[in-house]
């Protein structure tokens, strides 16, 4: 007994002396930092204000996080930002340890009740030499600020002289909040199929700019991607085929669980579509009995549009809806389901009309909200329901007279399957090229005179007609969206092409760590610009 207590303090005091030693070195370090500036760092999207205080916090294996233990999603959202530090530094950061004593270098994740945060996604960061402290009133408003927080932290290691590495925080106050409460991008996994990894990893990369919608495409002529329980052919015949002949694919509801799960842990919310009356070969060729154009369906790999239509007279078709809205509404916890809508050619009129308005309420049976591409709008229904206006004035004009939310997706400038110039391997035109500074250079607040009080938000959708491979998906998709992610966060007076070209420039070390085949752009100059601890230090 005694003998133990007597180790016990031996230990202990050990413990102390290598606690302080450690310390006194961290200290001593802590005062040799050279100036930092974090209002130089190339934070995307650029934050409301940053203000720099010159120092530096010293992210090393002394650091732990702690967060607000109680409330719900702080914990995890902790967790996640311990686990992208180990992955990009290797340090393993405990969070909320019990046996660590008090010590410099902590990261405090706080919930806050403070009315300077604006909205659910608003946080403040403030970065002192010895301590971050990150506060926001959600849990997700912290997520959005553990982005920031992973931004600023450098590619490599900076202290050369010490005998364990350090990763030198530059320290200031953030203060930051997103201008559009809807940030999304939609994926086509119906033109041709991605697998749940794909999308996963498509997740992780629009995490970290701060995306809150992943929109799925999730039925086309070419394929039905998502599996109904109660109308299995679907899948089994409509999932077949892709465009160009290739082999087709669908989500099991399991997969689709996974999907919308792995979101939610990065706070994106999952919009499903079901794309009707137009588009619907693919079902229709599963079940001919809700074919409308008046010739057999026939499976489809080709690439035109507009020659299919459900039969909207029919009551076969609503029961048909009914089931596959049901379905797919108790898998989604997100408050949307997108009912497509578009490019209905073979739809006469005042079908398509009534078929819009018969669906709008089996939706809302569900307690989802609509949302629909530009020509719902046409339709008389409630203002509850979201239009994408994606090519025509005139009908997301109408939608404003319905008093409806408008989702900023025009395809002249917000679409990634576009090519970027005419030498681009991959992509289509019939809107225009898209390079990278005409992505960035528009202002979705003030487009085709759309009034700002009736904007949700933007979306950029990426089609995959001419793409099949998550590589092709990324070359299309970055580095444009990553300007998509400013424009729907930063206000207009805080975006500048210049210093954002500098910025992105910067992105060009996480996006090789994290193996993205992004398009290099030689309007950006991508060498000069990997971000290193030096070049965001100034004298
Ligand atoms: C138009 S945008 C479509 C899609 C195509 C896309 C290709 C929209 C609502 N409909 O069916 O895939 O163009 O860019």
């Amino acid at each position: 007994m005694i003998k133990s207590t007597f180790i016990k303090s031996i230990f202990v005091f050990c413990a102390v002396v290598a606690f302080m030693s450690c310390e006194e070195k961290k200290t001593e370090r802590v005062l040799n930092f050279p100036k930092t500036d974090l209002a130089l760092a190339p934070i995307i999207p650029k934050p409301v204000k940053v203000i720099a205080t010159n120092d530096g916090f010293a992210l090393d294996h002394l650091t732990a996080i702690y967060t607000s233990e109680n409330e719900i999603g702080f914990t995890e959202v902790g967790e996640f930002l311990s686990d992208k530090i180990k992955s990009k530094t290797n340090l393993i950061v405990p969070v909320n340890a019990t046996e660590i004593p008090e010590q410099e270098g902590i990261i405090y994740i706080n919930k806050a009740d403070s009315t300077d945060l604006k909205g659910a996604e608003a946080y403040q960061l403030y970065i002192t030499k010895d301590s971050i402290l990150l506060n926001a009133n959600t849990a997700e408003g912290a997520f959005r600020g553990v982005q920031t927080l992973r931004q600023i932290i450098p590619e490599t290691s900076t202290d050369t002289l010490a005998t364990y590495p350090i990763w030198t925080i530059p320290t200031g106050k953030i203060i930051d909040s997103p201008i559009f409460e809807y940030r999304g991008t939609m994926l086509d996994v119906a033109r041709h199929f991605f697998s749940v990894e794909d999308v996963k990893k498509y997740i992780d990369l629009l995490a970290y700019y701060k995306y809150n919608v992943l929109h799925l495409h999730l039925s086309d002529d070419q394929g039905w991607r998502i599996e109904i329980k109660s109308w299995p052919k679907l899948t089994e015949i409509g999932g077949s085929t892709e465009v160009g002949g290739e082999s087709g694919g669908f989500y099991t509801q399991e997969d689709y669980k996974e999907i919308v799960a792995y979101a939610a842990m990065h706070h994106i919310t999952i919009v499903p579509e079901i794309d009707m009356p137009g588009h619907t070969n693919a079902a229709s060729v599963s079940y001919p009995i809700l074919n409308g154009n008046g010739k057999t369906p026939k499976l489809y790999e080709g690439m035109k549009v507009g020659f299919s239509t459900f039969d909207t007279r029919k009551d076969t078709v609503y029961s048909f809806i009914d089931d596959v809205v049901r379905e797919i509404s108790e898998l989604t916890p997100g408050p949307y389901f997108h009912i497509g809508g578009d490019e209905s050619h073979v739809t006469k009129k005042k079908d398509y009309i009534y078929f819009v308005e018969k669906v709008e309420k089996i939706v809302h049976k569900y307690g989802k909200r609509m949302i629909g591409w530009d020509e719902v709008a046409t339709a008389n229904i409630s203002s509850s329901s979201i239009s994408q206006f994606w090519a025509s004035k005139e009908n997301a004009d109408m939608a404003v007279e319905k008093n409806m939310k408008v989702i900023m997706s025009p395809a002249k400038k917000a679409y990634l399957d576009m090519k970027y110039d005419s030498l681009s391997p991959l992509g289509l035109t019939w809107s225009g090229f898209i390079p990278v500074d005409t992505a960035y250079v528009w202002k979705p607040e003030a487009y085709e005179g759309i009034p700002l009080k009736n904007i949700l938000g933007i979306e950029a959708p990426l089609w995959s007609e001419t793409i099949s491979t998550i590589e092709e998906l990324e070359y299309l998709a970055f580095p444009r969206a990553i300007g998509y992610a400013e424009l729907g966060w930063t206000t207009e007076e805080n975006r500048d092409w210049e210093n954002y070209k500098t910025r992105l420039a910067a992105q060009a070390p996480f996006l090789d760590r994290m193996d993205v085949k992004y398009y290099p752009s030689p309007l950006i100059d991508w060498e000069k610009s990997k971000f290193t601890y030096s070049e965001i230090t100034k004298d």
